[in-house]
This record gives structure tokens, sequence and C-alpha cells, in this order.
């Protein structure tokens, strides 16, 4: 539980540095047009620096097993997709926000395996994913099926299922 817990929190959180590395890069190629050589010096370190997260990234990405979801389908439909799936215990599941947001990812308490606490892998009801490509990541150790669904679309059929084995 504690295990599961510290993961959901620390992913958010590295996807915010890596937001902020990019933030950087485009403030500073900005900088660079009217003064050409020190300023073309000083973009490139902080290029550096953002390639060397995006790189962390990757390494991180590759390093785990990790499945990605994503939030409102290629035609904008208001799904999850896929919206049924299996993942293995432990493996992080990304959602990933694509079309027709905001949304988000609640789990049903009437719908997870027996003893799991739904407030520690979900997001709050009222925190929504606005931006594009912006993401939320759970990892789910409890075997069996669980039921989720975005709040705001949930009328409208955004739901899904996943079973971990
Ligand atoms: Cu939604």
């Amino acid at each position: 539980m504690a295990a599961m817990t510290s993961a959901a929190v620390a992913i958010p959180s590295f996807t915010g540095l890596k937001a902020a590395g990019s933030a950087k890069v485009t403030a500073n190629v900005k900088v660079a047009a009217p003064t050409p050589r020190f300023a073309v010096k000083a973009s490139l370190k902080d290029v550096g620096i953002a390639v060397a997260a995006t790189a962390a990234s990757a390494m991180l990405a590759s390093n785990a097993m990790a499945l990605d979801v994503l939030l409102g389908g290629g035609d904008g439909s208001l799904v999850f997709e896929p919206s049924s799936f299996s993942v293995s215990s432990g493996e992080k599941i990304v959602f990933k926000n694509n079309a027709g947001f905001p949304h988000n990812v609640i789990f049903d308490e009437d719908e997870v395996p027996a003893g799991v606490d739904v407030s520690k892998i979900s997001m709050s009801e009222e925190d929504l994913l606005n931006a594009p490509g912006e993401t939320y990541s759970v990892t789910l150790t409890e075997k069996g099926t669980y039921a989720f669904y975005c709040s705001p679309h949930q009328g409208a059929g955004m739901v899904g299922k996943v079973t971990v084995n």
C-alpha cells in the first residue's frame, strides 16, 4: 500500500519537471535572436540540461513496464482508449490527455478488489487534466478488476475497466 501511494505521487511531479525544462528552452531561444554569440552559448547549455532531463525520463519509461491509455479518442470521442485492458501487478498505467479534455481518472469504490482504497489511486473529483499531453499515472498491485471513469464525462460513457493479473 505505501509503495503504491508513493509511486502515484512521484510520477506527476516528474512530469512537471520535464515541462519546466522545455519552457526554459523556449524562453532562451527568444533571447538568442537579437544578441547572437553569447546568448547562443547560454541557450545551448540550457538545451543540454533539457535533453538530459528528457533522456532520464525516456530511461525511466523503458526500465519500468508501462501501459499508455489515451484520454479522449483519436476522433475526439469521449472515451478511454483502450477502455478495457489488462496489466501485471505493479505495472504502471499512464493516462494521457489526448482530446476532449478536461478529463480525470476516478476509480469506482464499488468495483475494485476488496480492501483497495480508491482515494489512494484516483485523482480527486475537482482535479482535472486540462492541457494536451498532461498525464496521470497510477500503479495497481492488488489483483482483480477495477472500474474507473472520468467524472466530467461519465454520463457520456467515458468509463473503463482494468484487470490486474
Ligand atoms: Cu473525460
